[in-house]
């Protein structure tokens, strides 16, 4: 392997290049008309234009992809995440023009890509999943005896979604027919599948996803987890390595099961096995992602390995150079997804030019991004400008970096999650490690109560008690016993001057 194309652009097809660029192996961009300034056109040994700025004419065109490779002669591709990187059909016009992709075999991932197929897998193989069926629905009054026999609520979800797209919570029976209806329509105008199934509803998880490695010689390991519960509609916004509730045996437990279903489909190359673990902490099987995952730095930092190079190693047929039995869980990493998003305007998209911006800087500091002072967010694709990486001996220092970090970075001209990652890294919730999927839901709000009069909700007493703590740390540096304030004198979000 000598040329390496990345079908990739902001922070993920730099950090892939830095990676093939130590390996001594040259790179090629392809960038669309918005990105002729992007960093990754600058950092690659070559670039080439592959379209307008609508990734469907661009980026997420196959045919340009490959004909960019002919052109400058890369005998691979690295899709890197989102675009084409769990397109089979891709996969497969990649292999018929004899160029390696970096990644899983196209029968993988049309395995992986359908949940009924991937859960199909799992069931062969003795995984443990939420009470459900396993076929697609065609019989609206037979599914309602069996939604009945699972129990509400219950759960509808597309075969062919994924990462929360086409699903649909069901209370009770009497809105079952319905809501069934509704969903096997949506699922027919989203995906063109309209096949659905259901599942009992985990009303309270926490998500939990399991990194794996194989190699082409068959040896699977597993990297441990991440925890990504902090997420808003269904977009993590902050993930973290290890979890704070897992058991060692769990966590055992976990791992054999993600490369159990690996083994399921002879996977080949980095991917993730996501799962939902309950209260009692009982986990379930969700689905398998067939790519690098946009936090796979939290893993990198935990285990010391670099996971590009570990696929590129990969997929010039290298064994893995380790055994489970080898790998140890250091220190603890946390990441914040920095995202061109204004928190205080329902997390809407943000764009504009970036007027200053300066990153943090430091021991177990690492900014992954793709995007510097002077340039302009492009409105066609993903609004994450950046990942924020800590690594610390344990948590709290991690959390700590963390917060450290966050002070650091100077971005002006756009609005971004920075101070939303504020607010999680000094919630009480998150520094017990007491959360799950309802985090943001539950004690975010942007609505800022006005008079001292306001009834005020349980949400709002918890992020006033979570300002005020972060009002108090930043003063004496040490943590403080949050107590809730009137809402008159809570004016933080008013008096942003540094992240404006
Ligand atoms: C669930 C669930 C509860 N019960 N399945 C969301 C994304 C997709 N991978 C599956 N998801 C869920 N499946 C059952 N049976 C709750 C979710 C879910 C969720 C999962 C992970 C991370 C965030 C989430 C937010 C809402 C719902």
């Amino acid at each position: 392997m000598k040329k390496i194309l990345v079908a990739n652009r902001g922070e993920i097809a730099l950090r892939i290049m830095r990676s093939a660029k130590e390996m001594g192996i040259l790179t090629v961009a392809v960038y669309s008309e918005a990105d002729r300034s992007a960093l990754h056109v600058r950092y690659a040994d070559e670039a080439i234009c592959i379209g307008p700025a609508p990734a469907n004419q661009s980026y997420l065109v196959a045919e340009k992809i490959i004909e960019a490779c002919k052109l400058t002669g890369a005998d691979a591709i690295h899709p890197g995440y989102g675009f084409l990187s769990e397109n089979a059909g891709f996969a497969r016009m990649v292999k018929a023009a004899g160029i390696t992709l970096i990644g899983p075999s196209p029968e993988a991932m049309e395995i992986m890509g359908n949940k009924l197929s991937a859960k199909a897998a799992a069931l062969k193989n003795n995984i443990p999943m939420v009470p459900g069926t396993d076929e697609a629905i065609d019989d609206i009054m037979q599914a309602k005896l069996q939604a009945e026999e699972i129990g509400f609520p219950i759960l509808i979800k597309a075969a062919a979604g994924g990462g929360g797209k086409g699903m649909r919570v069901v209370e009770r029976a009497d809105a079952f027919e319905e809501q069934m209806k509704m969903a096997i329509s949506e699922a027919l105008a989203a995906f063109g599948d309209g096949s659905v199934f259901m599942e009992r509803y985990v009303s309270s998880p926490r998500h939990i996803e399991i990194q794996v490695l194989g190699d082409t010689q068959g040896n699977i390991v597993h990297l441990f987890e991440r925890e990504c519960s902090i997420q808003r509609r269904h977009q993590k916004v902050v993930e973290e390595a290890p979890s704070t509730v897992l058991t060692e045996n769990v966590r055992k437990e976990m791992g054999e099961c993600a490369v159990r279903i690996a083994r399921a489909v002879s996977y080949v190359g980095a991917g993730t096995v996501e799962f939902i673990l309950d209260e009692n902490l009982d986990f379930f099987f969700l689905e398998m992602n067939t790519r690098l995952q946009v936090e796979h730095p939290v893993t990198e930092m935990i285990t010391g390995l670099d996971l590009v190079k570990e696929q590129i190693k990969i997929a010039r047929g290298e064994a893995l150079s380790f055994s489970q039995a080898d790998l140890k869980i250091n220190g603890h990493a946390i990441e914040l997804r920095i995202y061109a998003e204004d928190p205080q305007h329902n997390f809407m998209p943000d764009i504009g030019v970036l007027k200053t911006y300066r990153t943090p800087k430091g021991n177990g500091v690492r900014v992954d991004d793709g995007f510097d002072k002077g340039m302009e967010i492009p409105i066609y694709y993903d609004p994450m400008i950046a990942k924020l990486i800590t690594h610390g001996e344990n948590r709290s220092e991690a959390i700590a970096k963390m917060r450290r970090a966050i002070e650091e970075y100077d971005i002006t001209g756009i609005q971004t999650t920075l101070m939303f990652g504020s607010f999680v890294m000094q919630h009480p919730a998150f520094i017990t490690g007491n959360f799950n999927t309802h985090f943001v839901n539950r004690y975010y709000t942007t609505e800022t109560p006005e008079t001292p009069e306001t009834q005020e909700s349980e949400a709002d007493i918890a992020l006033i008690a979570a300002i005020v703590a972060l009002k108090n740390l930043n003063k004496k540096n040490e943590i403080s016993i949050p107590v809730a304030v009137p809402a008159a004198q809570n004016n933080w979000f008013k008096n942003r001057k540094k992240y404006n």
